[in-house]
């Protein structure tokens, strides 16, 4: 019992340096710096940002650039299992790096699967999956 109780320790331990390693670059906004942010496609107004399965622990863009008073929804594929219960949204720096600019808009989600948000101000925002940040799953939105 004890030997397996240090083999598990030494997993979480593992699994801990592993977490560490996916955090966000410094000076970026989770991952994003300056030059990575790619321009939204035109869409009334909208950008949209797929997270989760089939794309996996991530947000696709990661790295998203839209105008001030745009909109950007987040959408997961309920057929695959991606809203909000699983991967909970929250705005901000993921492991409690740079959250980017004061204001940020986005709120946290905890249920449903879209979520559509309006960016009034210029700044970059950072936004995280609460379950799975350790694992590299988060993003910012630049607004220009
Ligand atoms: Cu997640």
């Amino acid at each position: 019992m004890a030997s397996r109780l240090a083999f598990l320790f030494s997993l979480a331990l593992i699994a801990g340096c592993a977490a560490s390693a996916m955090s966000p670059a410094p000076g970026t906004v989770n991952g994003c710096a300056n030059g990575d942010f790619g321009a939204a496609a035109a869409d009334g107004g909208t950008a949209r940002v797929q997270y989760g399965d089939p794309i996996g622990l991530a947000y696709s863009p990661k790295c998203l650039s839209i105008a001030a008073g745009q909109s950007v929804t987040f959408f997961g594929d309920t057929t695959q299992g991606s809203d909000f219960t699983v991967h909970p949204l929250r705005p901000g720096g993921a492991d409690g790096t740079d959250p980017g600019a004061s204001g940020n808009p986005i709120t946290a989600q905890v249920g449903g699967s879209t979520y559509t948000v309006v960016f009034p101000r210029a700044g970059t925002y950072g936004y995280f999956c609460q379950e799975h940040q350790s694992m590299g799953m988060y993003g910012a939105v630049q607004v220009k």
